[in-house]
């Protein structure tokens, strides 16, 4: 099996927008009453909106009416936080990596559950450096669901089996081994441990050692 192919996960992988997505949710809460903490907060990553207000509920009920009232709220709270980011915003080892993988000829997807995920990558200014960018608008299934990766690599015309997808959160992981990938879990083993290969962070990675310790 080759590996022609790179699917890189967005926040938390790329950019550390996982802080925004928290501090979005924290102000929500904070203004319906609800406790939610930083560790709370691990468990939302990589999960969608609806389910993120599922795990934030822990069990409260609301009205569908409300739900949807308290998701766009959040929504826009994160999307003032996200207007300002810039390509300094990338995390260290990130801007690397995809260099390294364009100039070896490597295909690169990103592949985020994200449905702000065009906003944020246009920000970055990572357009000129990846071929697909796939998001939560463009299935209807998210991680851990493997229907967003498989699109990836579909549009980017690899197999599954060529592809390896590069994640910060357990769902990531759960949807890249679904659909039959490679997966780096970037992270506490607690978190990203069913990987095939972890590794705390994008920084100092080199291509070539990723590519030994995966094959
Ligand atoms: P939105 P990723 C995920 O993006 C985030 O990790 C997760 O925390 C968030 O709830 C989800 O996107 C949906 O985001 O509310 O902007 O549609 O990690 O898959 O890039
Ligand atoms: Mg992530």
């Amino acid at each position: 099996m080759a590996i022609r192919a790179f699917i890189f996960d967005l926040d938390g992988v790329l950019t550390d927008t996982a802080e925004h997505h928290y501090r979005a949710w924290k102000q929500l809460a904070d203004e319906e009453g609800i406790p939610f903490t930083r560790q709370d907060n691990e468990a939302l990553r990589g999960v969608s909106r609806q389910e993120s207000l599922n795990l934030l509920l822990k069990g409260r009920r609301i009205s569908p009416q409300q739900a949807q009232e308290w998701m766009d709220r959040k929504n826009r709270y994160y999307l003032e936080r996200i207007r300002q980011i810039t390509p300094q915003e990338l995390l260290p080892g990130a801007r690397e990596i995809l260099g390294e993988l364009r100039a070896a000829g490597l295909k690169i997807a990103i592949a985020s559950a994200s449905r702000n995920a065009a906003q944020v990558v246009n920000r970055l200014e990572l357009r000129p450096q990846i071929d697909v960018l796939v998001d939560g608008n463009s299935v209807e299934r998210t991680k851990p669901a493997p229907d967003l990766f498989l699109l990836a690599a579909r549009l980017l015309g690899e197999a599954p089996e060529n592809c390896v997808v590069v994640e910060d959160a357990a769902a990531g992981i759960a949807a890249a081994r679904a659909a039959g990938m490679r997966c780096i879990g970037l992270g506490p083993v607690e978190q990203v441990g069913a990987a095939d290969l972890v590794l705390p962070g994008l920084e100092g990675v080199r291509l070539r050692e990723l590519l030994e310790r995966l094959s």
